[in-house]
């Protein structure tokens, strides 16, 4: 009996040991974000090491960039940390020392004590110790690797020198390159927070597809998906994109002030930002439910063009074959709309496609990696990287009466606009003020790729049948 309650009463302690650690991080983190806490922060650290194998790295935290938070779950402003390979001392974090005062102003502040257990630092020192301690770190370094962007840490770092009359390792190598690698790849825990961000996001479209009709404002939209955002613990990924009618024709119009109309195509590019993870995908709908012709017929080659770039996605393919496939489908269609009059031209489809229809998306909307070299292959694709496919057709008269300012350096001769102008002029009359994207976002897998947010409906007949159903929003 004694031996039982002796173990009972061990586990109760345990159990109160765990209640007590998880109610602290708790408070401090929302539950999803605990997921991704020390554990894979250390590994993204240690296997920049390895990569770094010797040396010393020094990070600043800025507004700007993720990779301060990639490396550590850390979001404290004003924070740096030292990473030191080959010290016992790895892993040096340097954040402001607690305030009262900041936080009764600006909320909860940690102790260097907390902030040392909760980031798993090595050591934790107040930020104004930065300069002592790493002269201390430098001695016998030849490799120090830091980004030359931050001019601030460029200073701090130089004064270190200065003081100091040691001369400047001659070896500055920018570890950004190493880490903008990494974050190209995502991680199973990293997938998991992106696939919640895009559920949520495919949620509010979907909702959205029931709940639109002819006299609400673009605005009311964007409460309904923002509202979805919030509902289920996400944020608002970007600044999100309610164009109706001729709105639809600007890439990244966000005043979302305008009354829809019945016949009015509405284009929504929107993202959820789920534990920072942000979506990105964007749909065009016609209010009432049914395409016009004239819409209908562009439509149909957009919605064409992404299904066949995205169809090019699997592992070993250069990123490059995705934008070539989606530019080569999307010519053939402008082609028989008239709005081109030729399909090999490297410039006409520019005037009605102006820009490159992927990117990786991650902490970043416009997510780090780069699309690699320009040799018609570019990055090769990996399973575990994620991006949009979002070609677009955008018909302007304000476009094809300002063809040089359009093209700019892709403008052929003067006289070669004007014939095109010429030719094409029917078809811009027909079809202006038409605009339509089609966004998904895609996880590059083993086999192939597996497209995300392929819940919200893009064919013609599903998007008819969904808008048909009654929204719970619009019940009186
Ligand atoms: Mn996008």
């Amino acid at each position: 009996m004694m031996n039982r309650e002796r173990i009972l009463g061990r586990c109760l302690i345990g159990l109160s040991a765990f209640l007590f650690i998880s109610v602290a991080f708790i408070g401090a983190f929302s539950s999803d974000e605990i997921k991704v806490k020390s554990p894979v922060y250390a590994q993204r650290r240690t296997k920049l090491m390895d990569k770094m194998q010797e040396g010393i790295a020094i990070f600043k935290n800025t507004a700007r960039d993720k990779d301060f938070y990639y490396l550590t779950g850390c979001e404290e402003q004003d924070a740096a940390f030292l990473l030191v390979p080959d010290a016992q001392e790895k892993f040096i974090l340097f954040i402001r020392p607690y305030s009262a005062v900041r936080e009764i102003w600006s909320g909860k502040q940690f102790t260097l004590e907390e902030t040392k257990s909760i980031y798993g630092a090595d050591k934790v020192y107040p930020m104004d110790q930065f300069e002592r301690i790493l002269f201390e770190n430098l001695r016998g370094k030849s490799k120090i690797y830091y980004s030359l962007n931050d001019e601030e840490l460029n200073q701090r770092i130089l004064s270190v020198f200065k003081r100091s009359g040691r001369n400047f390792p001659g070896n500055i190598v920018n570890p950004l390159s190493y880490v903008h690698e990494m974050r190209l790849i995502k991680g199973p825990e990293e997938i998991s927070l992106l696939r919640k961000a895009v559920d949520i996001t495919c949620d509010a479209l979907n909702e959205v597809y029931k709940a639109v009709q002819p006299g609400m404002f673009e605005y009311e939209i964007q409460a309904i998906i923002e509202y979805f955002y919030r509902k289920n613990g996400a944020t608002v990924g970007f600044s999100s994109i309610v164009g109706s009618g001729p709105n639809a024709t600007m890439l990244h119009y966000n005043k979302n002030d305008r009354q829809i109309r019945e016949g009015d195509l509405l284009l929504m590019d929107v993202g959820a930002a789920y534990a920072k993870y942000t979506a990105d995908i964007t749909r065009t709908i016609p209010v009432g439910g049914t395409f016009s012709q004239r819409q209908k017929e562009v439509y149909e080659i957009v919605l064409d063009a992404q299904k066949q770039a995205i169809s090019v996605a699997k592992p070993g393919v250069g990123i490059h074959k995705i934008n070539q496939k989606g530019v080569e489908v999307i010519n053939e269609g402008l082609f028989r709309l008239g709005l081109i009059t030729d399909k090999k031209s490297d410039w006409q489809h520019r005037v009605s496609l102006m820009y490159y229809i992927s990117h990786w998306i991650g902490l970043a909307v416009h997510d780090v990696g780069g699309r690699g070299p320009d040799d018609g292959v570019g990055r090769k694709l990996e399973p575990g990287m994620v991006l949009t496919v979002e070609p677009g057709i955008y018909i302007r008269r304000e476009s094809f009466d300002n063809l040089e300012e359009m093209l700019g350096r892709n403008a052929p001769e003067k006289n070669e606009l004007e014939d095109f102008l010429e030719a094409v002029n029917p078809a811009v009359e027909k079809y202006a003020g038409i605009g339509i994207r089609i966004e998904d976002d895609i996880l590059i897998t083993k086999s192939g790729h597996e497209i995300l947010s392929k819940s919200v409906p893009k064919e013609i007949d599903e998007i008819r049948k969904l808008m048909k159903k009654d929204s719970y929003l619009n019940k009186k």
